[in-house]
């Protein structure tokens, strides 16, 4: 019996987070789709989120929401491979990254570049310019200060994966499926050669939105 419920649609950046931490740890789980594409958040998740965002998970009797709080979580409740690294510096810098993508990289990737460049054309509403290039200047801005505390090697933080790059991949990866996008991230040699690396991992593939979720049929 599947007793590991993730609440959240699977087009969501947040949700995507937690869905590849439970990947990643081979945990048996169910998600549970909420749809707030074209209307308000739906009252049973409002009930699971007081906040009214997505994700929450449900493990057992123990509901739990804030995508950081579930990740450390999975990743100490369940076996399979750490995503925190023991190191004091790589787990610092692992923190640090995910302060990062939180305070200063999603606002502006998801809401201000994503969704007027990709998701309001898909929809079939023009995009408002403004707004999308003062996100492109956050965004620039924010990619520079994650590349001078990413470590050399293929991740993030440390030397294998960690919740860091779990954070940061549904994000990139929607920067780098808008129009432009590519751009940003190629401008950023360490952050380039780090999503190149990953954007064909199982988890990433198997996770990546389809992007016919967004065409209004109406
Ligand atoms: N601090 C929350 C943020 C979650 C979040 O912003 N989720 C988005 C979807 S990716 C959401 O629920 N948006 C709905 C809304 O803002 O109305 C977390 O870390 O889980």
């Amino acid at each position: 019996m599947i007793d590991v419920i993730l609440y959240g649609p699977h087009w969501s950046a947040y949700t995507r987070t937690a869905r590849l931490a439970l990947i990643e740890k081979n945990v048996d789980y169910k998600l549970q789709e909420v749809d707030f594409l074209s209307g308000e958040m739906p009252t049973e998740q409002v009930q699971r989120h007081p906040f009214a965002k997505v994700p929450t998970l449900l493990h057992g009797d123990f509901r739990l929401y804030e995508t950081a709080a579930i990740c450390r979580y999975v990743d100490i409740a369940f076996q399979g491979p750490a995503l925190q690294p023991i190191e004091p510096r790589s787990l610092g810098r692992m923190a640090q990254i995910i302060g990062i993508l939180d305070a200063y990289l999603s606002e502006p990737a998801r809401m201000g570049f994503a969704n007027e460049l990709l998701v309001k054309p898909l929809m079939g509403y023009a995009p408002d310019e403004e707004i999308a290039e003062q996100a492109r200047a956050k965004i620039a801005n924010a990619f520079a200060a994650l590349s001078d505390c990413m470590g050399p090697g293929d991740f993030m933080a440390g030397g294998n994966l960690s919740l860091a790059d779990l954070h940061a991949i549904p994000m990139i990866d929607y920067i780098d499926r808008t129009p432009g996008g590519d751009l940003l991230i190629a401008n950023q040699t360490r952050l380039y050669e780090w999503w190149s690396g990953l954007k064909n991992r199982a988890s990433v593939v198997e996770t990546r939105t389809d992007l016919s979720v967004f065409k209004l049929t109406a």
